[in-house]
């Protein structure tokens, strides 16, 4: 179905051929997890619960590959906080930006931004990511990225900005960079993401920023690169590592 819906995606002109080759990436990955959300991940997604709840200017940022994927979850994800959807691009052209544009509208997205009518850049970036709305992710405070690598959450991070990634990949520059890396599938935990912001909704100030701050994202990575070797050895019937 997930595949589907990307090649879908690359019909309808959502999603570039690069995409596939992003989500096939993805796919390899998720299958090295075990295709489930970790308990690690589920910490990783409790965090970014609670930031968002206590951020005052949260963004979600749109590319082709999850407007595709999870453009319904991403809408509902967005009322559920009161927070604007911006499409940003890497393969950036206006005709994809209208369409990704349109079909967040016809899902019954809110409000979503495309930096047209206000773009700015985030200083330092070269890739057309750095195009981003004055309104949108130049003002937040704190934004959600999914399915990217490169530089864009370091600069975002040096902007001053608390960057959440959903990333399959721990070891991508993106998932090492941002403040808080879930690393799950999209499809998966956008869903997840958004229960949990429901349910913490009635957690005070104090407990959600002891939340944030007992969120140790460097650590998160490390247990779930750990997760996955220990599933390979048990896989492998290796359970201790081979000698040279
Ligand atoms: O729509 P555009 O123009 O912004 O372009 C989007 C792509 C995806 C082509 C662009 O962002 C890109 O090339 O991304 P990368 O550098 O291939 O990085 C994608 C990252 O997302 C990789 O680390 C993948 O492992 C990860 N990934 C792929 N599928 C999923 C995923 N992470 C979570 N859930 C997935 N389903």
């Amino acid at each position: 179905m997930e595949r589907e819906r990307i090649v879908k995606g690359l019909t309808s002109g959502i999603v570039v051929p690069e995409g596939l080759l992003a989500h096939g990436r993805g796919e390899a990955l998720d299958y090295l997890l075990g295709e489930e959300t970790t308990p690690v991940a589920m910490e990783a997604i409790k965090a970014a619960a609670a930031l968002l709840l206590l951020s005052r200017r949260p963004v979600i940022s749109v590319n082709g590959n999850a407007a595709a994927l999870v453009g319904e979850e991403l809408v509902r994800l967005s009322r559920e906080l009161g927070a604007p959807l911006e499409v940003n691009l890497f393969y950036r052209s206006a005709d994809r930006i209208r369409r990704i544009k349109e079909h967040l509208l016809s899902l019954g997205a809110e409000e979503v931004l495309t930096a047209e009518e206000d773009l700015v850049e985030v200083p330092g970036l070269e890739s057309a990511r750095r195009l981003v709305s004055r309104r949108g992710i130049y003002s937040a405070d704190t934004v959600l990225v999914m399915m990217e690598d490169g530089d864009r959450t370091e600069k975002l991070v040096a902007m001053g900005k608390k960057v959440i990634a959903v990333d399959l990949n721990p070891l991508s520059r993106t998932a090492r960079a941002a403040t808080i890396t879930i690393v799950d599938n999209v499809t998966r935990c956008i869903p997840l993401l958004r229960e949990r912001v429901a349910e913490m909704r009635r957690l005070s100030r104090e407990e959600l920023d002891s939340i944030v701050r007992g969120f140790d994202n460097q650590r998160n990575l490390r247990e779930s690169i750990a997760l996955i070797s220990k599933r390979l050895a048990r896989l492998s019937g290796y359970e201790e590592p081979l000698s040279d």
